[in-house]
């Protein structure tokens, strides 16, 4: 990881940020054999970098748009983590009203317009999003986050090319963590030239192989200063990353063959987390993880308390009310 002096303001700031998301997401392993949270939950942890590193440099009236791993993008923007606890435990106090789950997350106050299990299907919604800001002469961006496995589909191909054509204002995030469920990216795509073909529609484009939060950070402020002043539209970056856990749930796949232990181990050895952490006075830490902790047992307490939607409720928001 690189640092250099007038990141040190930062340190203490991403540590926080990615700290917080991994440890949600441990407690979420943690309890989810209980059988409390009524969805699936895909982590993200090993991938919190790029949710960090990307939502810290951008405004609140940013608008963000996610996949089904979409905890951390959540979190980093800023989501309210009552309102995602209770969501996973399927609680009418849940940011979708318990009905949507770990894969449907939603905060429009905080600028989160959405997840969906549904690969690909955010990624026109963002350019629809960018459209409108265009067409509002705002200077606010949107942004969307996508794994590698959206890449192959068409829907992928035809926003990129309207939002060059546009020249619209929305950063794509690939966060390519190598693997579509059990498929690695070679099985799917001919070359690994994720960032070639998103140039070959018209955008420039940047691929950060390390996970280092501060390349992520300081590509993506530089990006959207440029966006907001107009002199440029859509702007593609590749962020290649590690799931630690399983495709979906709380446990490792070793088992299953597909990749290595070593494979993730090595990116167990340079983990953001890590190399914040050692930067920081422990008492500086010791103060962030014991908030992060009170403000986790608040969450699971508040999730516990909720009361599940009415049965009644179960046909609503299907149509316009
Ligand atoms: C349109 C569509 N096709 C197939 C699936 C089944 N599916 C669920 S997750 C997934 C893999 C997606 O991988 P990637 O985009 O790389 O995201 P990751 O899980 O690695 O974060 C697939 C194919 C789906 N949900 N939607
Ligand atoms: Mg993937």
């Amino acid at each position: 990881m690189t640092f250099s002096a007038d990141k040190s303001i930062l340190y203490k700031k991403f540590y926080r940020e990615i700290y917080r998301i991994r440890r949600v997401e441990e407690e979420i392993a943690r309890i989810y054999p209980t059988d409390k949270i009524k969805s699936p939950v895909h982590l993200s942890i090993g991938q919190e970098a790029v949710s960090v590193g990307v939502c810290q440099a951008l405004r609140p009236d940013d608008i963000v748009f996610g996949t089904y791993r979409g905890h951390a993008m959540y979190l980093a923007k800023g989501g309210d983590l009552r309102g995602m606890i209770a969501e996973l435990y399927g609680k009418s106090t849940g940011c979708a009203k318990g009905i949507g789950g770990s894969m449907h997350l939603i905060d429009t106050n905080h600028g989160i317009m959405g997840t969906s299990a549904i690969v690909g299907t955010t990624i026109p919604l963002a350019v629809g999003y960018a459209y409108g800001l265009k067409l509002n002469q705002k200077d606010s961006i949107a942004v969307s986050f996508f794994g590698d496995g959206a890449v192959d589909e068409g829907a992928f191909h035809e926003s990129l090319n309207y939002a060059a054509l546009k020249k619209l204002p929305v950063l794509f995030v690939c966060e390519n963590n190598l693997y579509a469920i059990h498929s690695h990216h070679l099985q799917r795509h001919h070359s690994d030239n994720i960032t070639e073909r998103a140039r070959s529609y018209g955008m420039p484009a940047k691929r950060i192989e390390d996970g280092d939060v501060f390349k992520i950070y300081d590509f993506v402020k530089a990006t959207v200063e440029k966006m907001r002043a107009g002199s440029c539209g859509p702007v593609f970056l590749e962020c290649v990353t590690c799931r630690w856990k399983e495709h979906v749930g709380p446990c490792d796949d070793f088992h299953l063959g597909y990749r290595s232990e070593e494979e993730v181990a090595a990116w167990k050895r340079k983990d953001s987390l890590s190399s914040l952490g050692s930067l920081l006075e422990s008492d500086i830490r010791n103060k962030i993880e014991l908030a992060v902790a009170s403000e986790i047992t608040d969450a699971f307490k508040f999730a516990e308390e909720s009361l599940f939607p009415e049965p009644e409720r179960l046909y609503h928001y299907l149509f316009k009310e």
